[in-house]
Parts: structure tokens; sequence; C-alpha cells
């Protein structure tokens, strides 16, 4: 809480309990609570980057002991997020502004200059040079990498379903720096270290949240000979799944082991541990160690990209020749031998 509050509460225990007031003992554990607000720009059902920010949260204050969390989903409706953030701020509730996204920052800089007291941590961004801010960044270069590759694998390969065109495909919720500088670069260059003939056919989908349309396009890519597709459009990565499922096609999935959500379809899984960079991060605010305006890159060698080689799910999914070549791949990357740098596109 807030010291301007811890105030209003002293006084307010002065006028009701004159007895207290002297030692004033009984405020003192109020003072200490450290209140964070998750900022989650979308919907949380569906969204596995969302699902890890929140849980990440609720374990750093459990872990402190003496933390709330209260969540606000902001909903697709990207304009109203930066006044959502605005009434946040002006509670003067939060100790924390938690938020994840790369748009972010840009939403978060008027707020930040109305309140200049209130900081932001926000991971799947990056941003240098504003004190009350501190983002943390993926290399998703390294992460989409390792799905094209097995995408190039497959598309090569004589798995069932597969068609002789050599083409993968990527469905996205939007369009955004991350995306056009990190992931579609990242997840070519997997596909053309097995083949520099393969086409990558990569459709927008324009939200977060349309399963149909999301089917339809994945349909459509079928059509055209893509025999697996990279999901990430959050909710509505469902109809990508349904539509592969239907079509005996395959898709490999983004920032989460999911190969449960349909056996056999989702043959890769590229993770991103967000939960634990949350976990830290909020941790290390609490204990005011975050180095204010600065900004963090957190890749495959520090352990927080990585692809799910280890679910029986992907041993069942993949033929044996497909899943040693991904360990070599994968090896060569884990170890530093192959490097997938970052870009500076900020
Ligand atoms: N990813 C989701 O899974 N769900 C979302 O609702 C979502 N909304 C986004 C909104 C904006 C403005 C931006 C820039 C990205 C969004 N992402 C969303 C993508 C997310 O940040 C990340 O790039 C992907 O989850 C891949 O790791």
């Amino acid at each position: 809480m807030k010291r301007t509050h811890s105030v209003l509460l002293i006084l307010l225990s002065m006028v009701c309990m004159p007895t207290l007031a002297f030692g004033a003992p009984s405020t003192e554990g109020a003072d200490d609570t450290y209140d964070i607000g998750v900022f989650v720009p979308g919907v949380v059902a569906g969204s596995p980057i969302y699902e890890q920010l929140v849980a990440g949260a609720e374990r750093a204050a459990k872990e402190h002991g003496n933390a709330t969390v209260k969540l606000l989903e902001g909903g697709f409706n990207q304009g109203e997020w930066e006044e959502k953030i605005m009434s946040m701020a002006a509670t003067m509730e939060y100790e924390l502004i938690l938020t994840s996204n790369g748009a972010m920052p840009y939403v978060v800089l008027p707020v930040a200059d109305a309140f200049p007291d209130q900081r932001f941590l926000i991971v799947d961004a990056v941003f240098e040079g504003n004190p009350q801010m501190y983002t943390v960044l993926y290399n998703q270069v390294e992460q989409a990498a390792l799905v094209g590759y097995l995408g190039g694998l497959i598309t090569k390969s004589d798995m069932p379903g597969v068609t002789r065109d050599l083409k993968i495909g990527v469905i996205v919720g939007q369009e955004y720096p991350a995306m056009t500088e990190m992931i579609v670069p990242g997840y070519e260059k997997g596909a053309r270290e097995v083949d520099p003939g393969i086409e990558v056919d990569m459709r927008v989908l324009g939200n977060w949240y349309d399963a149909n349309k999301a089917a339809e396009l994945a349909n459509s890519m079928m059509d055209a000979g893509v025999d697996v597709i990279l999901t990430i459009a959050g909710g509505a990565n469902q109809g990508v799944i349904t539509a592969a499922q239907d079509r005996g096609r395959y898709v490999l999935y983004f920032d989460e082991d999911n190969y449960e959500l349909a056996p056999g379809t989702i043959v890769g899984c590229a993770s991103l541990s967000q939960e634990r960079a949350v976990f830290e991060n909020v941790i290390a605010a609490m204990d005011d160690s975050l180095e204010w305006g600065s900004a963090k890159i957190l890749g495959i060698a520090d352990g927080y990209v990585d692809f799910v080689d280890g679910n029986p799910l992907y041993r069942e999914a993949v033929p044996s020749a497909i899943r040693a070549e991904m360990e070599e791949m994968l090896s060569a990357v884990r170890s530093g031998e192959v490097a997938l740098e970052v870009p500076r596109y900020w």
C-alpha cells in the first residue's frame, strides 16, 4: 500500500480509535502490503502467454507473503487500453503495474508521464531509458526457428497427410514488430535450414479471438498445399487446430507445452518461460533490485526459450528419424554453437 494511503489510514485510525493512536501499531501490517495490478491486454483464457503472466504474478505474491494481485482484463479493443491503465494508476493503489506485449511500453508512456511515481514491469516487450519502466524481451528468433526447422522436416517427409509441395504456414493474430522482426524471420530461417526451397505462407487474422476465421484461413492454406501451420492467434488457435485435425495435417504451437490439446495433430511446441520470468522480475521489483529504465533479453541459453522434446506426445506424433534430426539442431542451438540473435528493431 502506498504511503499516501497509509497516512490516511493512520489519520482515520486516530479519529476512530483514539486509544490506539499513540503507538499506532494497528496500521503497520497494511503499510507493508505490496499491491500488484496486472493489466492483461486482451483476455487470459486461450492465450498461453497471458495465462503465464497471471500465474507468475500470483506465485510471486504468494512467495512474498504480504502481497496482493488484482487482475484487469483490458479486452480486445486496443484503443481502450491506455484509458484503462490510466484508471489503474489513478487509484494510487499499486506499487507495481504488470503487463505484457510489445505494444504496452508505448500505451503506458502517457500514463507514466501522468503518474511519475508509478512503476511498470512490462514483459514480452522492449523499451529502454524510461526510469519508471523495466522490460523483459524473449529471443523469439530462437523460439520460432526451432518450430520452423521441425516444420521444414515435416513438409519434406512422407508423414501421413503431407503433400508434395514444400510449404509450411503461420497464422498470426496481428502484425507487430516482434512478429515481423523476430518470429516470422526465425520461422523462415529454421525451415530454410532444412531446404532453402521451402515456402512460408503467412496469414494475418486481424484479431486474437476469431476461431472460425482462423479455421477458414487454415483451410485455404491447406488447399494450397501447406502441410503444417504454426498458430500464434490466442483464443483463435483452436480454429486452426480443429481445421488441421479434420484434414489430417499438422500444427506447431507457441509459448506453451500443449501437445495434449490435440495429440497427433500438434507435432511441436516452442515454449517460453514467461511464468518464471514474471515471477523472478516481480520478486526483484519487490526487493527493489530491478534496474529501472533498462531492458533485458532472455533466450535459450538462459533457459527461457526452448522446444518441448520431453513430452511423450511429441515422441508419439513425430517419427524417430525426424526427431533425431531435431535433436541435432536443438543441441546446436541450446549450446550456442548456432547463434540466432535478436536484431535491434526498437
Ligand atoms: N498473444 C496472444 O496469445 N493473445 C493475445 O490476445 C495477444 N494480443 C496481442 C496484442 C498486441 C498489441 C501485441 C503486440 C501482441 C499480442 N499478442 C497476443 C502476441 C504476444 O505478445 C506474443 O507475441 C505471442 O504470444 C507469441 O509469443
